[in-house]
């Protein structure tokens, strides 16, 4: 298992360059054969102060390597079960993975998709931290400590 650094703030700049040249293919054919595999990196990652026994979770996984690949579960010492979910029509659902696409980026932010901690052990305050695991379709799993922010918090994305 891996430990990587939260790199925020060095983020927004690199969107742009991961996003230019995705061909947008979803043919699932692996259009960029020639890199090989996903090459993952987690920026940004929050939890605004849970004021339950339920907290959300926000983060980008970002790719850099030329083959998709997916999150499909995560969980945490800090709660009994940790989901996925999308917000569709402002109204959050339970999936069953998210795509983090070659070149590109998996975003989960306020309103859209997060994590999803349920019956938390112990209610994080702000400037704790809460460890994840990230595990993925072929990539190695990934942990994150997820710095606890203000309930209000909002991050300035640069999108
Ligand atoms: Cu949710």
């Amino acid at each position: 298992m891996r430990r990587l650094a939260i790199v925020a703030g060095a983020v927004a700049g690199a969107l742009t360059l991961t996003l230019a040249g995705c061909g947008g293919s979803d043919s699932g054919s692996g259009s960029d054969a020639a890199s090989g595999k996903a090459e993952l990196s987690v920026a940004g990652a929050y939890m605004p102060q849970p004021v339950s026994d339920m907290a959300a979770g926000f983060l980008t996984i970002i790719n850099k390597g030329g083959a998709d690949d997916r999150l499909t579960s995560v969980s945490s010492d800090a709660a009994g079960q940790v989901t996925v979910h999308e917000t569709v029509d402002g109204t959050m659902r339970e999936v069953e993975g998210l795509d983090i696409p070659a070149h590109g980026e998996l975003v989960l932010k306020s309103g859209g998709n997060h994590l999803m901690f349920e019956q938390l052990k112990q209610k994080p305050k702000e400037g704790q931290k809460v460890s994840v695991e990230l595990r993925f379709a072929h990539s190695d799993p990934v942990t994150v400590d997820i710095p606890v922010k203000p309930a209000t918090y909002s991050p300035k994305h640069g999108h």
